[in-house]
């Protein structure tokens, strides 16, 4: 399968949803008026785009309707396409320029980080990059054990302690082995965690001195793992880490199983961070650098 049948594929929930009667909805009028942005921006929060950013997106289609001087609604869609695909775009690239430099993952429980360091394990290898992953979520042996699966499945080194560890120590030695091993990247896995239990964003605050001190000047991505199934949800969460932990980068896992695609572009709009992987599946092939032009047309193809 091809990289756009892919995405069209891992967003049919979204297209069976409302994303799919766009096309109706611009036959529906025969002028466009003001009661067709209206009725567009409820259809769009109604897509999990989220208030602020539906207004927005029908604030710039307004400009644009004016500026190109466009009559027919119909033609509206296309003018949609470009501002969605305009409003997800930029920073999507992840910066691991220098030798070794850092990825931290992180979110709360179950929204798939594990599963993304593999796929995206394979992913870097496949571009020829020699990884090191950091079994940092010792909460866990079977947190441990799931890691060294995809390590395996990647063919990426591991390294690991026992469950109950200090998982800032896990990232020393991590580190430590990347340089000998003239690695390229070190990946963290994390336990899951909630942004406002302290002890355990002081577990992070660890970490992150770990990678200061020893990765002084290297490029260092934080990427925040959410669940697109719990739509809005998932824009509240960034935000509360965001605050609390800084972030690089946004991954967006399990959008095949859920309708609630419109939540990418809020994320980005929202909060000013960029997504910069969508998870399409639960297999080591399911992950794709985020293309907003990509996304766009997937979403109103
Ligand atoms: N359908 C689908 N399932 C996914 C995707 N990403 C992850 N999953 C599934 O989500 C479940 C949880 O994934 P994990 O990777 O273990 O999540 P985690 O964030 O590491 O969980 P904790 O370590 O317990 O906090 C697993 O069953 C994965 O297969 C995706 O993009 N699509
Ligand atoms: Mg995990």
């Amino acid at each position: 399968m091809g990289f756009f049948e892919k995405i069209k594929q891992g967003l049919k929930k979204t297209k069976e949803g409302i994303f799919g009667k766009i096309d109706s909805f611009f036959k529906s009028f025969t002028k466009i008026d003001e009661e067709l942005f209206e009725e567009l921006e409820e259809l769009l929060i109604a897509a999990d785009c989220g208030a602020p950013t539906a207004a927005e997106i029908c604030e710039q289609l307004r400009k644009r309707v004016k500026e190109t001087g466009t009559k027919d609604p119909a033609e509206v869609k296309n003018l949609l396409q470009d501002v969605i695909s305009e409003m997800m775009d930029g920073g999507q690239e992840l910066v691991i320029n220098t030798t070794p430099s850092a990825i931290l993952v992180i979110g709360v429980n179950g929204v798939g980080k594990t599963t993304t360091i593999g796929k995206l394990c394979a992913s870097l290898r496949s571009q020829g990059k020699k990884v090191v992953i950091a079994a940092a979520d010792t909460f866990r042996a079977a947190a441990i054990d799931q890691l060294a699966i995809w390590a395996d499945r990647s063919g990426c080194d591991i390294v690991k302690h026992s469950e109950g560890a200090d998982p800032a120590a896990v990232v020393f030695d991590a580190v430590s082995a990347a340089k000998a091993r003239g690695a390229d990247v070190v990946i963290i896995d994390t336990a899951g965690r909630l942004h406002n239990k302290k002890y355990l964003m002081d577990e992070l605050a660890k970490i992150s001195r770990v990678l200061d001190r020893e990765l002084p000047d290297g490029d260092r991505e934080v990427l925040l793992v959410l669940d697109a199934t719990t739509g809005q949800n998932a824009v509240n969460q960034a935000k509360a880490f965001k605050e609390t932990a800084g972030l690089t980068g946004i991954v967006l896992t399990k959008l095949d199983g859920t309708a609630r695609g419109g939540v990418v572009i809020a994320i980005k709009q929202d909060l000013g961070v960029p997504v910069k992987y969508i998870g399409v599946g639960e297999q080591i092939d399911d992950l794709q650098a985020f293309d907003a032009r990509e996304f766009a047309r997937a979403l109103f193809d």
